[in-house]
């Protein structure tokens, strides 16, 4: 399924240009999309988007991915069928990408037709060319397999039927005893170590190359891909017994998301315009399918392997990965609510050393949303429009003859100065080639948006503006202040795209935003056609206190929603869409009275605290959301109805086992505990 190509350049001149096709890694649709999911689509669509100010006709895909036992296992739970939850589910993937306003030009999800077409002839080229080979050299031939298999990272775990947990999530590994076709990923070894040397930038960072080339070195066993037992998948060719596994399945939309195996002529043309791939973007826990399987995958087919796979780091939620199955993540909508899309994208470009991993915080967030964005540029920008607006009835004024000559002003226009922008520039396109977005931000505050900020304060162009004669001054500084201010947009637009386009409007510019070439960019090109906007607030300030409350009751609301939600996993509900549940639905619920024995606050938690609850044969620490409306000495000896079979969630670092009761009063949620007027032992069962 194709989402409209609006930012598809077509025909025309446009053939032109260079292309760039990139991707994020197909989303898992088993549950709703985090923080986590977000950043790399958040990163891809920075790189789109600069790709496009250089020049580039960027083709950019992202999807969902759909089959496996994961989804399967999550539908049986929810009670519904595995295309309901998928469907479901790769809404919600859409609508936040529209909400973020991620540029995509494709979208794949893997249980479309042309994708299962496209996997299929995948196969079948492999087939074909493995014909006229002995069957010793096929790549792919059919044999019992016997081993352990993660059903939630979706990978091998041991090739023996003896018990193994996974390395990755730690959970027991299931027994996989099946007739399987292989892939004879043990034939590709010298082929791929070959590859890494020929072309060093073909798995980045180098680290991740050097841990692959490690793994190749040390020896490659074959792989199934194919599943006997699974219903829930793309059947093989002339072989619909057998499903597809999903790696191969998923690795393929790659393909299949720009028109691979299309018999329509303007997807096949697309196809033959944009593969192979220049970048495919993707999590470091994912590597090795996407720099060992997938070239070796592409090899057999004979199809040109991508350009390059890059492998970025973890956000860590309190230094654990932040993922569905751990329960600690955090979501983009509520973020996006209280502060905008760029804060989310800001936050996350400029905070971690892009390839390591990198912290997420709520504080972090808001701090660096209020120094940057809103004390910075939404500063600079405010101050500017205003003084351009007040002192020059909406024109940008010319740099006066007498500034250009009159020592010390005509150190502006010295070699040195010159020099330092045309340095500034290299330094940030330099920075972006190389996905180096917090280098890129740090350089355009550093060297534009504070140097703006601070020369306004040396100035103070609004003292001699009061002054008789000092036009020529006020004229050229205000001038020279506001092509800072337009350099900072440009540069910044591919990290803030939203505020930049803001801001843009109202400086009147004759070019739009999105037309201009960053790598022919020049710091003196003031165009103006029409007044500047009034000033508009682009970056308000934010309360660290009520923005941090605003996120946390919009987070809890997705957690626990009152509505038709996502299904699947985590916090998804089990519930079918008209959100009715059958009796064995509810007695799937555990609840039980319990004592509170202790209670205490979470330093720097405002909203929680940390309970000891007795439940009859055991005790629980569980962490409620209720520090705003409770005491913590008001709550010992109190009885309280608890979740007592939730799974355990972390929170701040600390475990909470079990979830209280609590009505929900006024508009600010009020918590009003429920309790028993009786007397009743702890432990007893609430039904
Ligand atoms: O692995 N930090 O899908 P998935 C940074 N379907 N990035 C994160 C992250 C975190 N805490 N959590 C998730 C799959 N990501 C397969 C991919 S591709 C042919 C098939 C991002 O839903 C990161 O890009 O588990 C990671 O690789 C990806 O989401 C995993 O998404």
């Amino acid at each position: 399924m194709r989402i409209p190509k609006s930012h598809m350049n077509r025909a025309g001149p446009s053939q032109q240009k260079p292309k760039f096709y990139l991707t994020t890694p197909i989303y898992y649709a088993n549950s709703r999309p985090h923080v986590g999911s977000a950043y790399t689509t958040i990163v891809c669509d920075a790189i789109a988007r600069y790709k496009r100010m250089c020049g580039y006709e960027v083709a950019y895909l992202t999807g969902t991915d759909e089959h496996g036992v994961n989804i399967e296992r999550a539908a049986e739970e929810a009670g519904i069928t595995p295309q309901q939850l998928v469907d479901t589910n790769e809404k919600i993937f859409r609508e936040l990408w529209k909400l973020l306003g991620i540029t995509t030009t494709d979208f794949i999800r893997t249980t479309s037709r042309e994708h299962a077409r496209a996997v299929q002839m995948l196969v079948r080229r492999t087939l074909e060319r493995d014909r006229v080979l002995s069957p010793e050299k096929r790549s792919i031939y059919k044999d019992k397999y016997e081993g352990r298999y993660c059903i939630y990272d979706n990978a091998y775990v041991s090739d023996t039927p003896e018990p193994a947990d996974c390395p990755t999530c730690g959970r027991p590994a299931e027994l996989i005893a099946e007739e399987n076709y292989f892939f004879r990923l043990s034939a590709y070894q010298e082929k791929l170590l070959q590859l890494y040397r020929e072309k060093p930038g073909f798995v980045q960072p180098d680290f991740r190359r050097n841990e692959v080339k490690s793994f190749v070195e040390a020896g490659l066993k074959d792989v199934s891909i194919s599943r006997k037992t699974i219903k829930w998948g793309i059947p093989w060719p002339d072989d619909p017994e057998h499903v597809f596994y999903v790696w191969y399945d998923a690795l393929a939309s790659y393909l299949s998301g720009i028109g691979y195996g299309s018999e329509d002529p303007q997807e096949q043309e697309k196809f033959g315009r944009f593969w192979p791939a220049d970048l495919h973007m993707i999590g470091k826990e994912i590597i090795r399918f996407h720099a060992v399987y997938w070239p070796a995958f592409l090899m057999a087919a004979d199809l040109p392997l991508p350009n390059q796979i890059f492998a970025h780091g973890w956000l860590l939620f309190e230094q654990e990965k932040m993922s569905k199955s751990k329960g600690n993540v955090a979501y983009p909508e509520p973020i996006v609510k209280v502060l905008g899309n760029d804060a989310l994208r800001y936050y996350l470009l400029r905070e971690t050393v892009f390839g390591q991993d990198g912290n997420f915080s709520r504080e972090g967030l808001i701090t660096r949303y209020n120094a940057d964005l809103a004390n910075g540029l939404g500063n600079l920008a405010s101050r500017v429009l205003t003084m351009v607006w007040n002192y020059r009835n909406g024109w940008v004024p010319g740099i006066s003859e007498k500034f250009r000559s009159t020592p010390p002003h005509d150190q502006w226009f010295s070699a040195d100065v010159e020099a330092a922008k045309v340095r500034t520039i290299g330094t940030v396109r330099l920075a972006y080639d190389s996905f180096q977005f917090a280098l890129a931000a740090e350089e355009i505050w550093r060297a534009i948006a504070n140097w703006g900020d601070q020369f306004l304060t040396a100035t103070q162009p609004w003292v001699e503006a009061q002054k008789p004669g000092q036009e020529w001054l006020v004229d050229s500084w205000l001038r020279l202040v506001a092509e800072t201010l337009r350099s900072t947009v440009i540069l910044a637009h591919p990290l803030i795209p939203e505020a930049t386009l803001k801001i843009w409007q109202q400086l009147g510019q004759e070019q739009k935003l999105e037309d201009i070439r960053m790598d022919h960019l020049r710091w003196d090109a003031w165009k103006q056609t029409r007044p500047i906007g009034k000033c508009e607030p682009v970056f308000p300030r934010a309360d660290k206190k009520e923005a941090w409350e605003r996120m946390e009751a919009m987070e809890q609301e997705i957690r626990n929603p009152a509505g038709a939600q996502p299904v699947g996993t985590s916090s998804a509900p089990a519930g079918s869409a008209n959100n009715k549940i059958t009796i064995e639905d509810f007695a799937r619920v555990e609840m039980r009275v319990g004592v509170v024995q202790s209670a205490e606050r979470i330093p720097g938690a405002d909203k929680l605290l940390k309970l000891l609850v007795d439940i009859g044969d055991e005790t629980r620490q569980i962490l409620a959301g209720i520090a705003l409306a409770y005491a913590p000495e008001d709550l010992l000896g109190r009885k309280v109805v608890i979740v007592a079979n939730l799974a355990p969630r972390k929170m701040r670092g600390l475990e909470s086992n079990g979830m209280l009761l609590a009505a929900s009063v006024g508009p600010d949620g009020k918590p009003v505990l429920c309790t028993f007027a009786e007397e009743i032992p702890p432990g007893a069962r609430v039904k």
